[in-house]
């Protein structure tokens, strides 16, 4: 049936203490040599099995002499004799035919390299899990002209040139790793470098490598490793261990970055960033990146994966780290907001949906498919909620005992537990089940005052959902802060509290409460859960404006708009005037940051409107929720352009308080529009045409192509003109028009599927256009099954080339179930016809078909 189970782990059979490889690299023809110092793991006379995908065996040598082996579907298999052994083999391969972007390709021109998960396999004949950990030395041997720099990973040793204008070069890398962190660039590449000494004194060459022409764009990165590597040791205690750091960025890349020991490979999108080509948004998901990676050398290199089930132990705590490390460099709050809105945009639905899986999953058929919202970002809730529960400093003792400890190993999410409770006697048990039970819990909450006792009383009570697999849950460990206000004085009642909740339901009294408590629950999102209660419209719009949780205070103006526009959308109810009243006063309220009140005055997206509702109706949520957009805009329009007018005057600046600015600038222009004013479209087509940066371009860009106004022909075209030769742009003017909230939109992007700059072989592209128009609920859901046909389409075509790529982009079609019946049905339909496709990838089938059950 091909599913992996996490309950089948077995040790490997073989260990491999050293690989050396030697690449005659070409793009057409690589012959890759490889060399494996194995040694038998226990006792036991199972033959020699290597891992491939796609290779045929030019010679198997073992001890150096030719040796018989069988194939085993893709697996070489070696019957040896004895303990210990050297084993070599060669294989050809090519690059240059490379679609699926895993294993050795090109692009651009230069060749590189993608391991995780198991890549590594259509390279060369390895026993290809992240237990097995091996020294590598790595030979490259390549045109001099066309491919000047030759890196790999760990230190560089030595380089020369060799016959027919070809040139070689040599790295070691002294730390034993897995194979999925293997990586070699070749390339026609130039390097921004800099030198940061650690904090024992030893000096790194830091190097970020690009195209020459891209140099400048370089610059933010750079800083942005420096500081993470400064972050590491104040926050962390973990020092830097080679002397060379590279990072290559690329165009052809199936997601964000990797993390390669010593040798990062990025999606360009993460790493090229200036004014004129790259957005505030752009700029700090550069950082993010870049730390997340740089992070990942300890939680992940240095400590690996005992094998695949395990991803969230490295990827959910390096996410946690870089969301500190940001949080750090500007704003904690809105950083907070920020990933709370990323958590619900993502990973809600997909713990509410037929694709949920725990945050340590129990099997899999293709592990391509679970590096997933859960692994990543509930991943990081998760530690974050230890971090909460043990306070900083127990916290940290459990980090520094865990990275001791397993330095240089495989280790397991129950290993990092282990430590955690080790370093801070807290007992775990139970919050384990974070890790094994699927499905976002729900927090039911309910204060009841009773003035004449002075008594308050709050209910708490906890479900989680059944899931695929897990009909039945026990109740989990919920850390939630919570406070209480007085809704007379504004004043706490009551302290802030940790409230641990570990049974199905739990009460807290509060004596002495004299005026009338308002709830402040959940602050900080301390724990990733749906959180009901029974407050009124006054409590929330109270919250809105006293609460000193920025968070809480966040999450209070949410509610009232969501409560809003769910009344509106299921009982066509249209009372506006609190949100108005809420809106207006935040905006008048000078202590708050500005880019705070962007966030805080934002309406709910479509598609979380969507969630809150027992069937989605996408033209409803629309409609209703731009009469909201266009009420708040005519309400308030002075303070709008008042909030425009004080952001305009500044020239650009990449700092806190400038992104605050563009970002209050852009949501303040929006509401302008929604008011109907006549010069609207004067305005956002103003701020296109002079902005200094791409905030402002692509802000008024967005505007005008949400618009029914005529410029927006113009300022497409302007936008296409100006960077027809900058694909990172162009996926913009792809995204814009594929997001629109037109009514033409399906139409519009049917059309730009054929444009000359479209192709699905490179996936940002394929995201800009097919992605990003199947979470645009309205358009997607319009046109009787034209989106759903055309997504499909694109997805069948897409699978020929890159199932990786493809197979992410399945979700939207997968929410079926919450739609009404006859979208439900084409949706169905459109999946079917998926499975249905004959050669369709093992990563498509999976997701497919368990989106039909
Ligand atoms: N570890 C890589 C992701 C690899 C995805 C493979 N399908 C990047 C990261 O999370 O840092
Ligand atoms: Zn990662």
């Amino acid at each position: 049936s091909g599913v992996i189970r996490r309950a089948d782990y077995r040790a490997p059979d073989w260990l491999v203490s050293d690989i050396a490889l030697d690449f005659d690299l070409d793009p057409a023809a690589t012959q890759v040599r490889a060399t494996l110092i194995v040694t038998r793991n226990g006792a036991h006379d199972a033959p020699l099995r290597l891992d491939g995908d796609g290779l045929t065996p030019l010679s198997v040598k073992v001890d150096g002499i030719d040796t018989p082996y069988t194939m085993e579907g893709g697996t070489l298999v070696i019957a040896v004799p004895g303990d210990a052994h050297e084993i070599e083999t060669r294989v050809e391969i090519a690059p240059a035919a490379n679609t699926q972007l895993m294993g050795l390709y090109a692009s651009g021109g230069n060749l590189c390299t993608q391991c995780e998960a198991e890549g590594f396999r259509r390279i060369t004949f390895f026993p290809d899990r992240p237990d097995v950990l091996s020294k590598y030395r790595v030979r490259m041997t390549a045109d001099k002209a066309r491919f000047p720099v030759l890196l790999a990973n760990g230190d560089p040793i030595a380089s020369g040139d060799a016959a027919d204008g070809r040139h070689w070069a040599e790295w070691h890398d002294p730390f034993p790793k897995p194979s999925y962190l293997f990586a070699l660039v070749a390339g026609d590449l130039a390097a921004n470098t800099a030198t940061f000494t650690t904090m024992s004194g030893r000096q790194v060459t830091l190097g970020i490598w690009v195209r020459e022409k891209d140099l400048p764009k370089t610059d933010h990165a750079l800083h942005a490793l420096k500081l993470s590597m400064a972050w590491d040791e104040q926050v962390y205690g973990r020092e830097y261990d080679l002397d060379v750091f590279n990072i290559v960025a690329v165009d052809d890349f199936n997601f964000g970055a990797m993390e390669n020991k010593g040798l990062n490979i990025f999606n360009s999108r993460y790493i090229l960033a200036d004014p004129d080509t790259a957005t505030d948004y752009d700029y700090d998901a550069v950082a993010a990146v870049v730390a997340h990676e740089y992070f990942h050398n300890w939680s992940g290199n240095r400590v690996t994966c005992r094998d695949w089930f395990q991803l969230s132990l490295k990827e959910g705590f390096t996410v946690y780290r870089d969301q500190g490390f940001s949080a750090d460099q500007g704003s904690a709050a809105v950083k907070r907001i920020e990933d709370v809105r990323g958590l619900r945009a993502a990973q809600f639905p997909e713990d509410a949906g037929p694709l949920a899986h725990p945050v340590r999953p129990d099997e899999y058929v293709e592990i391509s498919n679970f590096y997933t919202a859960t692994i990543y970002n509930k991943g990081a809730e998760v530690i974050r909620m230890m971090a909460t529960i043990l306070g900083p400093q127990k916290f940290r003792a459990g980090t520094d005992r865990y990275f001791d400890r397993f330095d240089g190993t495989a280790a397991t999410c129950e290993d990092f537990v282990a430590c955690m409770e080790e370093a801070s006697g807290v007992d775990l048990t139970q919050f384990r089940l974070w890790y094994s039970q699927a499905g976002t819990p729900r927090v039911t909450a309910s204060l009841e005052h009773e003035a004449g006792s002075g008594r308050a009383r709050l209910d708490l009570r906890q479900s989680v959902p059944p899931t695929p697999g897990q009909p039945n849950k026990a109740p989990m460990v919920l850390p939630l802060r919570i406070k209480l206000f007085g809704a007379e004085t504004a004043q706490p009642i009551a302290e802030e509290q940790l409230v641990l909740l570990s049974d199905g339901d739990a009460q807290l009294t509060f004596d002495g409460v004299t005026e009338r408590p308002v709830l402040s629950i959940n602050r900080g999102f301390s724990a990733p859960v749906i959180v009901d209660t029974n407050r009124s419209v006054a409590d929330l719009a109270f919250l809105s404006a006293h609460d000193d949780d920025p968070f809480a205070r966040y999450e209070a103006m949410q509610q009232l708009m969501l409560d809003t526009l769910v009344a509106a959308v299921t009982h066509g109810r249209a009372d506006h005037a609190s949100v108005i009243e809420a809106v207006a006063n935040t905006l008048a309220d000078p202590a708050l940051d500005r880019a705070f009140v962007a966030e805080a005055v934002l309406l709910p997206s479509d598609s979380f409107i969507g969630d809150q509702l027992p069937v989605v109706d996408p033209e409803a949520i629309f409609q209703k929720r731009e009469a909201l957009r266009r009420d708040l805009g005519k309400a308030l329009e002075p303070q709008w352009r008042e909030a425009y007018e004080a952001a305009r005057a500044n020239r650009f600046e990449y700092s806190p308080a400038g992104k605050g600015a563009r970002r209050l600038k852009s949501v303040s222009l929006g509401y302008v529009i929604a008011s109907g004013a006549a010069d609207g479209a004067d305005l956002a087509f103003a701020q296109f045409d002079a902005a200094d940066n791409m905030t402002d371009r692509q802000g008024g860009l967005t505007a005008l192509v949400n618009s029914e106004s005529d410029k927006r022909h113009a300022a497409l075209d302007i936008f296409y003109n100006r960077y027809a030769d900058n694909a990172l742009v162009l996926d913009k003017w792809f995204q814009t028009q594929a997001l629109a909230t037109r009514d033409d939109t399906a139409a519009a992007v049917e059309a730009l599927a054929s444009h000359p700059d479209f192709t699905l072989a490179n996936p940002n592209r394929a995201r800009a256009l097919v992605g990003a128009f199947a979470v645009n609920q309205r358009a997607f859901h319009s046109g009787e099954g034209r989106g759903y046909r055309f997504v499909a389409d694109q997805l069948i075509a897409l699978d020929q080339l890159n199932p990786q790529t493809a197979a992410k982009l399945v979700p939207p079609l997968g929410r079926w179930k919450r739609f009404d019946a006859a979208r439900a049905a084409r949706m169905r339909s459109e999946l079917e016809r998926i499975l249905a496709t004959p050669g369709l990838s093992k990563d498509m089938t999976e997701q497919v078909s368990k989106s039909l059950e």
